[in-house]
Formats: structure tokens, C-alpha cells, sequence
């Protein structure tokens, strides 16, 4: 089987996650409904902080506010984490979009940008989404990239999204990004466990330093409402300083940017 088709080495993914605090234990199914659906019930029956599901098949993938997250069987990168953060839910929103975007630079060589708030693009289309589910102090962070396959083929999502293997011109092996990916979460999720100003402006710098969002005139979606003007910045806490065409400056703390 070539890579493209092959299903996860499961062990090879337990054996890198051994030394870290996040990916343990790793739960694998070859199909389920929704990654994050299962950590969360995971969780409330009182599984630890670490705990990762990740499958080759998402059957009924969830994205933002209901919306669908398309599935392509053993090609993607499918996992959820179980965690329970001290730390404002914005720092969880930046480490992951910057720890995806770091390992598909590291592991493709590509340069991914992130579009407010973590959308991770790569050649301006969507190549990885991330949803964060959260109840009382349990948050669960899901991850989805495309890594191999096209999109090319979906009429819905083909000027929209991109696979690694679309911008790369071949496929690749999943388990070395899959394990980038959750070294660099659990390395960034312990700096900001452990406090401090620092490790949260050095995260926040390096993630706004990926924005491809800032200095475009944008339109933000809030359900009914829609706002344009340019993003100008982020503030603080990750919300995105968007400078209306009357001149209004708004602090956008959720919604969808086109
Ligand atoms: C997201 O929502 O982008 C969050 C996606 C999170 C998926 C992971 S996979 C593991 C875990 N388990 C789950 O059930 N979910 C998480 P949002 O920002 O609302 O974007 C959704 C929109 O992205 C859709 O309405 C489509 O337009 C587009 N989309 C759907 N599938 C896509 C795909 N495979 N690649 C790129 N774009 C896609």
C-alpha cells in the first residue's frame, strides 16, 4: 500500500508520545462519528488530561457552529485531545493553530499562514480546521488536516481548500507530521500551564506573526450581522481589531472572515 492509502501506525505514534503529557493514552478507531464527540464523552466520564482520539474515517466530522467537516477515509489527520486548561481559552486557540502551521513547516517544508483565528492555510486555502469544545473545565481541542488526496475534486470546497499532497505534488507519510504536531502542543500547553507572561506573549507574537488576516480589508460574518473594514491587529487577548469603513474600531472576538 502506498502511502496515500495505508491506515495510521498506531504504534509508532504511542512509542513518540510516551515521554509527553499530551497523547496518552491514544485511542484509535479505523471509523467513528466524530473524534471530538468521543473525547468529550470520554472526558465527562473522567478520562485524564492528555488522552488523544485520533481515526482513519471521521463519519459525521463537525466543524464551527454545526457546520460539516468533509472527511477523506485514511488520508487526513483526524484527533481530538481531552484538557483541562488554567489558562484564557484564546492561548489554547493560538498554541494550536501555531503548533499545526510550525509542523507542516518543519515536516513539508511549505509556509503556511493562519487566518484569524486558526484556520491554517497553506497557498491561501484552507488545509487544516480546528474546533474547541468546551464544558465546565474540561476543553476539547480537535484538530483536521489535509494531508493527502485533493480536494481538487470537491466542488463545494476546491477554491476554498487544499491537501499537503495538492501543494506538494506527492503524498506523504502522516505519522511524522501527526507527531510534530502533538510535540509542539504539548511543549507550548506546559509552557502556558506553568504561567508566566512570557511563555503567552512569545506565543502570541509567533501566532501573529502567521496571520494572514492582518492589513486586509475583510468581511466578518456574526450570524445575522456582517461587518467590513480593514484587520488592522490583534489585541491582547487574540481579538481582531477590525477598523469598519466608518471608521468604528471593533474588538471581533468570534465569526467568519472572508
Ligand atoms: C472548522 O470549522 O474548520 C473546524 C474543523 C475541525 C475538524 C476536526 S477533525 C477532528 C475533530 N473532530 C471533529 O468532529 N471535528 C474536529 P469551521 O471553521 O466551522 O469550518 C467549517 C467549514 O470548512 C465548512 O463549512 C466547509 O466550508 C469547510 N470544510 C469542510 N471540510 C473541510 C476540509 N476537509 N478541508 C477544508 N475545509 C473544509
Amino acid at each position: 500500500m502506498d502511502e496515500t492509502t495505508r491506515p495510521l501506525d498506531v504504534a509508532a505514534l504511542e512509542a513518540a508520545f510516551t515521554p509527553l503529557t499530551l497523547g496518552r493514552p491514544l485511542i484509535y478507531h479505523p471509523a467513528i462519528a466524530s473524534t471530538n464527540t468521543e473525547a468529550m464523552a470520554l472526558a465527562r466520564q473522567g478520562a485524564g488530561e492528555g488522552t488523544l482520539i485520533t481515526t482513519d474515517e471521521q463519519t459525521a466530522g463537525r466543524g464551527r457552529l454545526g457546520r460539516v467537516w468533509q472527511s477523506l477515509p485514511n488520508e487526513q489527520l483526524a484527533l481530538s485531545l481531552v484538557l483541562h486548561p488554567s489558562f484564557p481559552p484564546h492561548f489554547l486557540v493560538m498554541a494550536s493553530a501555531l503548533a499545526v502551521a510550525e509542523a507542516i513547516e518543519v515536516t513539508t517544508g511549505l509556509r503556511p499562514g493562519i487566518k484569524w483565528p486558526n484556520d491554517v492555510l497553506v497557498n491561501g486555502r484552507k488545509a487544516c480546521g480546528i474546533l474547541i469544545e468546551t464544558s465546565e473545565t474540561i476543553a476539547v481541542l480537535g484538530i483536521g488536516v489535509n494531508v493527502n488526496g485533493s480536494m481538487a475534486e470537491s466542488p463545494e470546497l476546491a477554491a476554498r481548500a487544499t491537501t499537503l499532497a495538492d501543494a506538494l505534488g506527492h503524498p506523504i507519510a502522516r505519522e511524522p507530521l501527526f507527531i510534530e504536531i502533538v510535540r509542539r502542543l504539548d511543549s507550548l500547553y506546559a509552557a502556558l500551564k506553568a504561567g508566566g507572561e512570557r511563555a503567552q506573549r512569545l506565543l502570541r507574537d509567533s501566532w501573529r506573526a502567521r496571520l494572514v488576516t492582518l492589513g486586509q480589508r475583510v468581511t466578518i460574518q456574526q450570524g445575522e450581522t456582517t461587518l467590513s473594514g480593514v484587520a488592522q491587529d490583534v489585541d491582547e487577548s487574540g481579538a481582531l481589531v477590525l477598523v469598519a469603513d466608518d471608521g468604528a474600531r471593533h474588538a471581533i472576538t468570534w465569526g467568519d472572515v472572508e
